[in-house]
């Protein structure tokens, strides 16, 4: 079994507090993608309460996450020992599961694209992403790993690939659709794909440590801050973005409207 390392108490706090701070970023997210809902039109209303199931899932998930990490570990001595009770981990692919194809509707829905084109696509990219996640899992449970060509490599190689399908539909397909965008939407989502692209690029890269001989406390606790700090950018952050879109979608739709219902121009 995979025993935790033993940690000073400054990493321990570390992680602690980071974990805290996720779970209070989820938590005001949630509220605020629920308080905002009428500041948008009624058709990208779903995009927002897509992004409020999703930091309400993760704050659950890390609420979790927090009690197993208090229970792993006991101070003894002036530093952390491990309990022997397992850090339980697989909260965090549970989550994913869940929340990574919904960010992608989030996504999807927002654009207010024309409902065949935004099926299909939408359907692709949930079982592209779940594909994804179920695949990287059997890897991740092989911890004492240390080569790309060990049976985790090869979980993370085949993990890669509904990856990049899904990095392929957003710059390939899902870029064209933003030639009919309002300029204001076309560049909010330019700079969501770039924090979407930031931030998940970060599990991948996390999930190769072992390959570099990274273990022990240092990478542990690296690993801990550095998913915290993702999962809030890529969740919360990211509806905020997705939050901006609806706002400017609203706002073009509303001028879309005055020009189209205004008088005709008397003729002399
Ligand atoms: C795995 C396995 C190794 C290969 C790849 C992976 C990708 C994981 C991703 C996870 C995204 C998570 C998000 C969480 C949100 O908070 C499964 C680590 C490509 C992209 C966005």
């Amino acid at each position: 079994m995979f025993e935790m390392p033993t940690l000073s108490i400054g990493q321990y706090t570390l992680v602690y507090n980071m974990l805290s701070f996720a779970i209070a970023s989820m938590f005001a997210a949630f509220v605020f993608f629920i308080m905002s809902q009428n500041r948008v039109a009624p058709k990208y209303r779903i995009s927002l309460m897509v992004s409020a199931l999703v930091v309400g899932i993760a704050g659950y998930h890390y609420f979790r996450i927090f009690g197993s990490w208090t229970e792993a570990y006991q101070l003894s001595g002036g530093v952390y020992e491990a309990t022997g009770k397992p850090f339980n981990d697989a909260y965090r692919y549970v989550d994913w599961l869940l929340t990574v194809p919904l960010l992608l509707v989030e996504l999807v829905l927002v654009l207010g694209l024309a409902r065949s084109k935004a099926n299909s696509m939408l359907t692709r990219l949930v079982i592209a992403a779940i594909a994804m996640i179920a695949l990287g899992y059997p890897g991740e449970l092989i911890k004492d790993a240390t080569s790309m060509f060990s049976d985790r490599g090869l979980w993370g190689l085949l993990s890669t690939f509904p990856f990049l399908y899904i990095l392929y539909v957003l710059w390939g397909e899902l870029g064209k659709a933003m030639a009919s965008q309002p300029p204001r939407v076309a560049k909010l989502f330019e700079g969501i794909r770039w924090l979407l692209l930031a931030t998940w690029g970060f599990y991948p890269i996390a999930y190769m440590m072992p390959f570099f001989g990274l273990s022990g406390a240092g990478a542990e606790v690296g690993l801990q801050v550095g998913y915290s700090i993702a999962d809030v950018l890529a969740k919360a952050g990211y509806g905020l973005m997705i939050y901006a879109i609806a706002r400017a979608k609203t706002e073009a739709d509303a001028e879309f409207e005055e020009v189209i219902s205004a008088p005709a121009p008397a003729v002399a």
